[in-house]
């Protein structure tokens, strides 16, 4: 048996929750927080028979892809007056460890 980590951003979660619900994997979600930004994320804990790990990491995926999303900025060029316009930035995209389980119980 493994136990799969997967740190996704806040936005995914839920999608990488219902997804993996839907094939028939548990999974626990912890609230985290990333060391480098300081900013909230999320981690996703999920225990499988070694040949599901696979396609758990799989299903991760397909919900936490890397993509690029315009949003808002503001940017002052005289006093008091201000500027509005898209900025790209990168979300999403997962960071996955599987370690081996050493017992399993449930009691
Ligand atoms: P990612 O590498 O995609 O990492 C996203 C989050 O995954 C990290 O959030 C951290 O919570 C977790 N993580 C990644 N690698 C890990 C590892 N080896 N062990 C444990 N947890 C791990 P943050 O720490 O807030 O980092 C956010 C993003 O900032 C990273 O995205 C990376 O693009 C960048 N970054 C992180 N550390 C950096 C550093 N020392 N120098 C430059 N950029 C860094």
């Amino acid at each position: 048996m493994k136990l799969i980590f997967a740190i996704v951003s806040n936005d995914d979660s839920s999608n990488v929750i219902s997804a993996l619900n839907k094939e028939n994997y548990s999974a626990t979600k912890l609230a985290t927080t990333g060391g480098f930004l300081r900013a909230g994320n999320s981690t996703i804990i999920v225990g499988c028979d070694d040949e599901k790990v696979d396609h758990a990491i799989e299903v991760i995926g397909s919900e936490s892809k890397r993509r690029i999303e315009m949003v808002p900025s503001t940017a002052s060029y005289d006093v008091g007056r201000f500027s509005s316009f898209p900025v790209e930035v990168q979300v999403g995209g997962a960071t996955i460890f599987v370690v081996d389980v050493a017992q399993f119980h449930k009691l």
